[in-house]
């Protein structure tokens, strides 16, 4: 057997390097390059080895640098979420802080099902130089490291303490990657002075490797009992998931729906799995939903869920869904995901069992009776969402607008980016999706700080689309350090800030719960008062992102933005628009509820009152046992 010597950094590298996915029969490189931020420890292990595969051309590992480790795995999950899970990235960090960075963004990967790979470094395996700095001293669990909060937060995760395990943790990792039912935050954690140590590899790791991403069959039983259940249903709904864009099954979806007239609700991920203005589309479904809909959610006899897991924004907390025989078909590629709500199981890839779903009800269709409902009620929606657009809003102009004019600036290819505050609600609501890629809301965990890293991922994933990151000031201010990358790699985002001074979207929501608008605005502690009620907070975003080498510009009406907008279209690196909104100017209501927890025993009057109504509603609330 043939061998080479390289440390366990060079190793990793060259391994990486080597792997593709395959769908469909086309190839893709599984691991695009590696974010890194370089500490004691990982510099002389993978980051040594970065450097050498630089030195040996653009073909080896691309390394990029990152400004906060977070930010890293965020634009890993945002470029894996563009390429449907089939390409990601990898990243290092040093022990202790620089790992404890990525947990958030390991947790958000796992959470949207998007595969990023993770390579903390970890505490000496030799322990020779214990506690090394950063080292966690665990009284307990003397093999415990920090690296170990990875643990629930990761679909695979692992520990090199020595070179021989790495094979096994590689392949493995590889393999959860790829697994489109099974795939999140893969996280090997490499010892710092095992990723300096050599070892002699047998060649055949490094050989070049695919990895087939396949495409499993629905359970022909299962099958029929979901055909059954849907020839026999009268007012069917279709509620699209993320799952129908990754397996890219929207073609399979439309084909459908026209031949069925069976109409579709999306979900935040699976937004944008039919065209806005598609005759079976009703837009976006359940708490920031549209009223259209929630109104056919509300009577709907069988609900057909396709690669969604069902969270408490889609089914309005399990208010949703309220006729009282309503059943469920759920066609997910995660068995406990098809199984949810007591549903029937097509447990399998979304364009595979559409394809199959429409032969078997082949011949049927909805009544005409339901196709005019709904289409009219579609159409009720749209207008609201016109009328969204162009309030005319003085002084300040309303969320809503800055959202009108975004769509109407941007192509039908190009994507909108957001994660946190009120704007994603706003953007389910009203934005008017034109391609399957063009929505990238992360909402799975609505992580602010996502927005900036995760549009500076998507336009690393789609360069020939603009990206434009919708954020709040507070989402700002938490993580917007990406934009140094976005200048250093020359990437063009345009930003679209939206200042109201604060956290506009929880104090909306501390109204409903009764403590109004506590803790939620930017200004400074008032003397006499002791409290956060002083003058507003003197911010400057144009000067905060120009001091970065970002280019921006103040808009102060909507004109305004739309000018900025197409002079952001020829800049070429990023971009930054500032304009201040009116915080009180909800979206159109979409006549649902999010069950948020209102406290049982308060002497504060607006409490109490929250309360009752709060409890009022919870009788809404069911399960679909
Ligand atoms: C990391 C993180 N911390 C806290 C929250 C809870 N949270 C959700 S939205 C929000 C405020 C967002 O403020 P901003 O970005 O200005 O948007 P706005 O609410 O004003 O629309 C907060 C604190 C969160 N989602 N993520
Ligand atoms: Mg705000």
């Amino acid at each position: 057997m043939s061998t080479v010597r390289l440390t366990v950094g060079q190793a990793a590298v060259r391994f990486l390097a080597q792997q593709r996915s395959e769908r469909d029969g086309t190839e893709h490189r599984l691991i695009e390059g590696c974010f890194g931020i370089f500490g004691h420890g990982n510099i002389a292990g993978i980051g040594q080895a970065l450097m050498e595969a630089q030195l040996d051309g653009p073909a080896a590992l691309p390394y990029y640098q990152g400004r906060n480790e977070q930010a890293m795995v965020h634009a890993a999950a945002a470029f894996a979420r563009m390429r449907n899970r089939l390409s990601t990235f990898a990243c290092t960090s040093s022990i202790g802080p620089g790992a404890t960075n990525m947990v958030t963004g390991a947790a958000l990967a796992t959470i949207n099902r998007l595969p990023v790979l993770l390579l903390p470094g970890d505490v000496f395996a030799t322990r020779v130089a214990d506690p090394v700095l950063q080292q966690l001293e665990h009284g307990a669990y003397r093999d415990a490291s920090v690296n170990d909060a990875f643990r629930p937060v990761s679909r695979y995760f692992d520990r090199v303490l020595r070179p021989e395990q790495l094979p096994d943790a590689l392949l493995g990792a590889m393999q959860v990657l790829c697994d489109p039912a099974g795939t999140g935050a893969v996280t090997v954690c490499l010892a710092q002075d095992v990723q300096a140590e050599a070892f002699d590899w047998p060649e055949a790791l490094f050989r070049p490797r695919v990895w087939h991403v396949d495409r499993p069959l629905p359970d022909a039983a299962a099958l029929a009992r979901a055909t059954t259940a849907i020839r026999s249903s009268h007012r069917p709904l279709i509620v699209a998931g993320g799952g129908v864009i990754y397996s890219e099954a929207t073609d399979a979806l439309r084909a459908l729906v026209e031949a069925t007239g069976v109409p579709v609700a999306e979900t935040q991920a699976g937004k944008g799995c039919l065209a806005f203005d598609h005759p079976q589309s009703v837009g976006a479904i359940g708490a920031t939903g549209t009223t259209a809909a929630n109104s056919l959610a509300r009577d709907a006899d069988l609900v057909v869920g396709i690669g969604t897991r069902w969270s408490d924004f889609t089914t309005a907390s399990r208010t949703a869904f309220a006729f009282p025989r309503v059943r469920f078909v759920n066609c997910n590629i995660a068995r406990p995901d098809a199984a949810k709500h007591s549903g029937t199981a097509l447990v399998g890839d979304a364009r595979a069992s559409l394809g199959l779903l429409a032969r078997h009800l082949d011949g049927w269709q909805v009544a005409a009776e339901y196709r005019e409902e709904y289409g009219r009620l579609a159409g009720q929606w749209d207008a609201s969402v016109e009328r969204a657009y162009r309030l005319g809003h003085r002084p300040l102009p309303a969320q809503s607008e800055v959202i009108g004019v975004v769509n109407e600036v941007s192509g039908p290819r190009d994507v909108v980016v957001c994660a946190a505050g009120s704007m994603p609600g706003d953007l389910h609501k009203l934005w008017r999706t034109r391609d399957p890629k063009g929505y990238h809301v992360e909402y799975g965990y609505s992580c602010m700080g996502y927005e900036v890293a995760g549009g500076l991922g998507a336009k690393m994933a789609c360069p020939d689309r603009e990206v434009y990151v919708m954020v709040g000031d507070g989402s700002y201010l938490m993580m917007a350090q990406e934009l140094v990358t976005a200048v250093q790699e020359g990437v063009k985002l345009t930003v679209v800030l939206v200042n109201n001074h604060g956290f506009a979207s929880i104090g909306a929501l501390s109204e409903t719960v009764g403590a109004p608008r506590f803790g939620t605005w930017y200004r400074r502690r008032d003397e006499a008062s002791g409290r956060l009620d002083g003058e507003v907070l003197p911010l400057d975003f144009v000067a905060n992102a120009q001091s970065l080498g970002v280019t921006a510009w103040r808009a102060h009406t909507t004109e305004d933005l739309r000018a900025a907008l197409v002079k952001a279209k020829s800049v070429a690196g990023p971009a930054l628009v500032e304009i201040e909104t009116d915080p009180f100017v909800p979206a159109p209501d979409s006549g649902s509820w999010w069950d948020v927890a209102v406290a049982e025993v308060s002497h504060v009057d607006a409490t109490a009152q929250a309360r009752k109504s709060y409890e009022a509603a919870k009788e809404n609330q069911r399960n679909y046992w």
